[in-house]
């Protein structure tokens, strides 16, 4: 976990030195390590406030957030949501010393070439320390992160040309004033991380009817992961409460878990894998928390990023749902465990909105749309049939400091219910709904320091 200590204005004290001096060391230790900018130099991407889904921090991530490359590499940032910047801190070196963006607007770009070996952390200002907005850039010389596969990011995909959908004007919903329901506050029980508990065994019938049912009892579990070692961890939850734990795989640097559903209908959620870089997907055949195999998927053109898996068409496979963090845009793409079989585009999404969950709100047989707000702690259901939008309510406001995760049916009443985060507290709250409206709340295991929740 990154000390917030880098955050404090006093550092820039420490520096009270001449700063020429500085300089003229600075230049030295640059020369010293300094490589010459080899004719192979790449371009590596990161987009800066991704709204993306499920993750605790929807508008508050760098993505991805950590990035190894070569001496002579560029980086380029884009800014998906605007309000952040791209600022370079180390242990000793004053806020902003070697780089920084300033505050920019949604569609920015900022690009730094890192000639030099070394480990740069880097923050944005006003979400550094209060969301832990931070990234890291290694330049390692020798083979680069051995990505698993070098799936190149395809310049034009056939992609579904999402034909003018008009934006809704979803907009419209009246934040209710705080209304009774206080947030609960997180009882007892910080959990640390996952104890080896052995897997309760489940008896393998069926198909799974909840999502991120990793063991199969019945009940969604929560799926965390550690950005810094790259863990998974699975808990395994009754209901609400957090029963045992197992160690599911580690991530290969660059890649995140875009979303959970069983690919290969061995009735065993699997992992959907995302590098933002090259745009590429993998499946992650597990059982359990155990992988057992794996597979290409299809890979994304630039600016499209998956924000979430649910079966839209209802043919028993689960699909792939995209995002353009430029035009907001979705598109759907069918699959067949790892294979894209069609395409049809969704509905565009109202500016500052994302998507924080897919679930069926309305008990018609399809996933729906989870909207969040993450400026106004609002949230919205879209309903679809398949692609398309039939319907949309208000759903409750959160309270601030809290993050709307995912939706999953924690008390099997049939129902979706929402999974909350506390950015201070590190607490969850789950939200018994029924279809758009809250009817009950109940406290979840609060996060160990340093993991994340990945969305239901
Ligand atoms: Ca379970
Ligand atoms: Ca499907
Ligand atoms: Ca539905
Ligand atoms: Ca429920």
């Amino acid at each position: 976990m990154k000390s917030l200590e880098f955050f404090k204005p006093t550092l820039a004290t420490t520096l009270a030195i001449d700063s020429w001096r500085l300089v003229l060391l600075l230049a030295t230790a640059a020369s010293l390590v300094g490589y010459p900018k080899p004719a192979s130099a790449a371009t590596f991407n990161v987009t800066v406030g991704v709204p993306t889904v499920g993750r605790v921090m929807p508008a508050f991530k760098f993505k991805p957030s950590s990035v190894t490359i070569h001496p002579g590499d560029q980086v380029k940032w884009t800014w998906a949501t605007g309000g952040h910047t791209v600022t370079s801190y180390s242990s000793g070196m004053p806020i902003g010393s070697k780089w920084d963006s300033g505050l920019r607007n949604q569609g920015a770009t900022f690009t730094r070439t890192f000639n030099s070996v070394g480990t740069f952390p880097y923050y944005c200002t006003p979400h550094g320390g209060c969301c832990n907005m931070v990234g890291t850039i290694r330049v390692v010389t020798g083979t680069p992160t051995p990505t698993p596969t070098s799936t190149p990011r395809p310049t034009s995909t056939p992609m579904v040309t999402p034909t003018g959908t008009p934006r809704p004007t979803a907009t419209a919903t009246p934040r209710p004033t705080a209304t009774a329901t206080p947030r609960p506050t997180a009882t007892a029980t910080p959990r640390p991380t996952a104890s080896a508990t052995p897997r309760p065994t489940a008896s393998p019938t069926g198909t799974p009817t909840v999502a991120k049912d990793f063991n199969r009892d019945g009940y969604p579990d929560y799926l965390l992961f550690n950005p810094s070692s790259l863990a998974t961890v699975i808990w395994y939850l009754n209901n609400n409460v957090h029963v045992a734990g197992d160690h599911g795989p580690n991530l290969p640097a660059g890649w995140n878990v875009a979303g959970v559903a069983d690919f290969n209908g061995d009735g065993y959620p699997d992992y959907v894998l995302e590098n933002a870089n090259v745009g590429g997907t993998r499946i992650w055949y597990l059982r359990n928390n155990d992988r057992i195999g794996t597979a290409s998927g299809p890979s994304l053109p630039g600016q499209w990023t998956v924000v979430g898996v649910a079966d839209f068409n209802r043919d028993g496979n689960p699909d792939y749902l995209l995002f353009n963090l430029s035009s907001l845009a979705t598109v759907i793409w069918y699959m067949d465990n790892n294979g894209r079989i069609g395409g049809n585009p969704g509905p565009d999404l109202p500016s500052g909105w994302g998507v924080a969950g897919l679930a069926d709100f309305n008990g018609d047989g399809y996933p729906d749309y989870l909207l969040y707000n993450a400026n106004t702690g609002g949230t919205r259901i879209w309903y679809l049939r398949n692609n398309d939008r039939i319907g949309a309510a208000s759903g409750p406001t959160l309270p601030s400091v809290w993050t709307l995760v995912g939706a999953a049916d924690f008390n099997r009443d049939g129902h979706p219910d929402f999974v909350l985060f506390n950015r201070t507290t590190r607490a969850t709250v789950i939200w018994y709904m029924n279809n758009n409206l809250r009817v009950a709340g109940a406290p979840g295991p609060t996060l160990p320091t340093g993991w994340e929740l990945i969305g239901h």
